[in-house]
C-alpha cells in the first residue's frame, strides 16, 4: 500500500468515524488499511499513488459496465451541464422508470429513491400499510440495508464486524422482525404456522450477496412465493444486488417468480446514488401522493442520476449476459482448481457475473454454513492478493463483481496472482 493512502487514511481516522463513509471499505478483518481511488478506467482502478488493480469490487456491484464507460460518463456530463437538482420532475426519469417497468416482470409501477436502504425501507413501509400488519420475514445473513427493521442478523458490514443487531435499534422494532435461515423452507412454514396472521411482509435477496455468495436452492424462492401467498403476506424481493446482474431483469426473470414488491439500487444508478422500489400497481397505487403512504426525498428522480442510470439500461439492453456468465463461470472454476491445489479447503460458487470464495470443506448454504469458513486463509489470500493488483472485496462476506469492461488478460493476471499465494 502506498504512503498517500497511508497518510490519507490517518487524516480521515480524525475526521470520520473509523476513517471511512460506510464500514467494510475500512479493511478492518483483514488487517489492511483501505486504498484511497484516485480515478477509474474499464476494469481498473488506480490508487492516489498511482498503483494500479484489476478491479472485482465494482462499487459494490454498480459497475457491470466498468468504470467511466464513455456513453455513461458523456450522459453525466451533458446532464450536468444543464443543473445538478431542480426538486422537480425531469424527462429522464420517466424514461428510467419506463426502462425499468419493461424490463422486470413485477413492476407496474416504480419510485425512484436515492440509495437500497431507502427502497427496502419504504418497500417495508408500504408492505406494512396495505396488510395492516407490522412484522417481518427476512433471513439470517441477507443485508437489506442499514433501516432498523432489517439490523438483525443481517449480513456485510454487520456480519464483517460481528455485530448480531446494533445499539440505537429499538426492542419494540427488533420485536417485529424475525428470522429463518437461509435455503429452509421448513423453518419458513414454522414461522408462518406461529405468526402467519401478523407477517406484513418476507423480505429476502433471491441470490444471498452480503454474506459472501450464497445461491437459492431449488424450491426455497417458489416455496416463498406460495407462502406468502397463503397468508397473504407480501413477497419483496431485494434486487439492489441482483437487478441487472443475474438477467437483464434480474433475479425474479431469471428464477421466474413473480414477487409482490421489489427493491433495486447499484446498477440502476450507473454508478450515481440511487435506489428504487417498484412493483404491483395495486400497491404501489397506495404511496403519497397517489396514495397515503408517505415517502420523499429531495434529490429522488436527480438529473445526474437518472441519465447515468439511463444510459447504463440501455447499453445493458443489447449486452450478452450469457457471454458474461460463462467467461465468469471459466474464471472461477479456474480459480477454484488451483486454491483446491494449494490443499485448502475452498468453495467457488458462481452465478451470473458474480463468484464468492469460501475458505471452507462443504459448500455453502446459509450463515452458518458461512460463520464455519476460515476467515484466517481468507485474510492471507486477500492479502497477497492485493499486493499482486488484484482488488478484491475486502470481506468474507461480501461479493466478487465481473463487468463486461474484464478482458481476458485481466483474469489471467488474476489467476497467476492466485497461483503465487503462499498459504
Ligand atoms: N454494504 C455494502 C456492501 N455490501 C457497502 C460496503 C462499503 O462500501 O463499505
Amino acid at each position: 500500500m502506498d504512503e498517500k493512502s497511508r497518510q490519507l487514511f490517518s487524516r480521515a481516522c480524525e475526521l470520520i468515524p473509523g476513517g471511512v463513509n460506510s464500514p467494510v471499505r475500512a479493511c478492518h478483518n483483514v488487517d489492511s488499511q483501505p486504498l484511497f481511488i484516485a480515478r477509474g478506467k474499464g476494469s481498473h482502478l488506480w490508487e492516489v499513488d498511482g498503483h494500479e488493480y484489476v478491479d472485482f469490487v465494482l462499487s459494490w456491484g454498480p459497475m457491470i459496465l466498468g468504470h467511466a464507460e464513455p456513453s455513461v460518463t458523456a450522459a453525466v456530463c451533458d446532464a450536468a451541464s444543464g443543473g445538478s437538482s431542480y426538486g422537480a420532475p425531469c424527462p429522464d426519469e420517466v424514461s428510467l422508470a419506463r426502462e425499468m417497468v419493461d424490463a422486470l416482470p413485477c413492476v407496474e409501477m416504480v419510485r425512484m429513491v436515492n440509495s437500497g436502504t431507502e427502497a427496502t425501507m419504504s418497500a417495508l413501509r408500504l408492505a406494512r400499510a396495505v396488510t395492516g400488519r407490522d412484522k417481518v420475514l427476512k433471513f439470517t445473513g441477507c443485508y437489506h440495508g442499514h433501516a432498523d427493521a432489517f439490523l438483525a442478523s443481517a449480513g456485510s458490514g454487520l456480519a464483517t464486524f460481528s455485530i448480531p443487531g446494533t445499539p440505537g435499534v429499538p426492542a419494540a422494532v427488533m420485536a417485529d422482525t424475525l428470522l429463518a435461515p437461509y435455503n429452509d423452507s421448513a423453518a419458513v412454514k414454522d414461522v408462518f404456522s406461529r405468526h402467519g396472521e401478523s407477517i406484513a411482509a418476507v423480505i429476502v435477496e433471491p441470490v444471498a450477496a452480503n454474506m459472501g455468495l450464497v445461491l437459492p436452492d431449488e424450491g426455497f424462492l417458489e416455496g416463498l412465493r406460495a407462502i406468502t401467498a397463503q397468508y397473504g403476506s407480501l413477497l419483496i424481493f431485494d434486487e439492489v444486488i441482483t437487478g441487472f446482474r443475474v438477467a437483464f431483469g434480474g433475479a425474479q426473470t431469471r428464477f421466474g417468480i413473480d414477487p409482490d414488491l421489489a427493491t433495486f439500487g447499484k446498477i440502476i444508478g450507473g454508478g450515481l446514488p440511487v435506489g428504487a422500489f417498484g412493483g404491483k400497481r395495486r400497491f404501489m397505487e397506495r404511496v403519497a401522493p397517489s396514495g397515503d403512504v408517505y415517502q420523499a426525498g429531495t434529490l429522488s428522480g436527480n438529473p445526474l442520476a437518472m441519465a447515468a442510470g439511463l444510459a447504463t439500461l440501455r447499453l445493458l439492453k443489447s449486452a450478452s449476459y450469457e457471454a458474461l456468465e460463462q467467461r465468469t463461470k471459466r474464471f472461477a472454476e479456474e480459480l477454484f482448481s488451483i486454491l483446491k491445489a494449494k490443499n485448502v479447503p475452498v468453495q467457488v460458487p458462481t452465478i451470473a457475473s458474480m463468484f464468492g470464495i469460501f475458505f471452507c470443506e462443504e459448500a455453502v448454504g446459509n450463515y452458518a454454513d458461512v460463520l464455519r469458513c476460515d476467515p484466517k486463509l481468507f485474510t492471507t489470500f486477500y492479502k497477497q492478493m492485493r499486493a499482486s493488483g488484484i482488488y478484491l472485496a475486502p470481506s468474507a462476506f461480501e461479493t466478487g463483481m465481473v463487468s463486461f469492461a474484464h478482458t481476458n488478460e485481466d483474469f489471467s493476471r488474476t489467476l497467476d496472482a492466485a497461483s503465487a499465494v503462499r498459504f
